[in-house]
């Protein structure tokens, strides 16, 4: 399904594009249902198949503690790499990194904000991570698995803000994230609520972040990261990644 004429601009003006119901129900249950799998498995301390992190607060303030993210499950899980390599999701990015004929799957990741514990993401630009030249060659792909709302932490977005170009980014929280160290105000970010089965693309530069959740329902997203051929990246090389089309 290429985007429209009005999605490409919209992308191009804001940064970031909304794209309701593209993942189909059955697949979002299926994730939610490994998902569930998964924070079990952690629990009862089985061998992870896929590396993850815990929620810090999780022991604390949940009866078990909570999974707060996977990295990279489609290199081992069959279900995760099949929803990276949805069509409809191939030709959105296809299109909106410049109509590349290699895509690969640079990396994903799936963040969790498990009920009431779930933490902030700070703001960030993707890029000061993935370090991909030209930062129009990659994208991400952010699937809601859960209705993302306001009070279970939403992606927020400074719109227009892919256009500020990669800025200076400090580390924060032990190491554990990026976020802009500039001298000058940034604008206010806007919350974007979605349903389940929403993909969110942003592009690479684009500021966004997310807050705790403090609300009783959980709030889980895959994310996924694509680049295509005509890209660098000096932090990850073509053979780790997963050729898609
Ligand atoms: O889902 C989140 O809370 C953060 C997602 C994010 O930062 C990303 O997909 O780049």
């Amino acid at each position: 399904m290429e985007p429209t004429r009005e999605q490409i601009r919209s992308f191009n003006d804001d940064g970031y594009l909304v794209v309701e119901d593209l993942i189909d129900p059955a697949a979002v249950a299926a994730l939610r249902a490994r998902l569930d799998e998964l924070q079990e498995a952690s629990v009862a301390g089985a061998d992870a198949p896929v590396k993850f992190q815990l929620e810090k607060g999780g022991a604390a303030t949940a009866v078990k503690p909570s999974l707060r993210k996977l990295d990279e499950p489609a290199l081992t899980d069959p279900l995760f790499r099949s929803v990276a390599a949805t069509p409809a999701i191939l030709d959105i990015v296809t299109t909106l990194t410049g109509g590349g004929v290699h895509l690969m799957l640079y990396s994903d990741q799936v963040f969790m904000k498990p009920a009431f514990c779930g933490s902030e993401k700070p703001l960030h630009q993707d890029n000061s991570y993935f370090k991909v030249t030209p930062h129009t060659a990659g994208i991400t792909c952010w699937i809601a698995l859960d209705d993302a709302t306001t009070e279970n932490g939403c992606l927020h977005y400074i719109p227009g803000s892919h256009k500020l170009g990669l800025v200076k980014h400090r580390e924060m929280a032990e190491k554990m994230h990026l976020t802009p160290d500039v001298d000058f105000p940034l604008p206010t970010e806007v919350a974007v609520p979605v349903r389940a089965g929403t993909c969110i693309f942003h592009h690479l530069l684009a500021m966004h972040s997310s807050k705790a959740n403090r609300s009783a329902l959980p709030r889980r997203a895959y994310a996924v990261h694509y680049a295509n051929r005509s890209a660098e990246s000096c932090v990850r090389s073509w053979d780790d990644m997963l050729p898609l089309r």
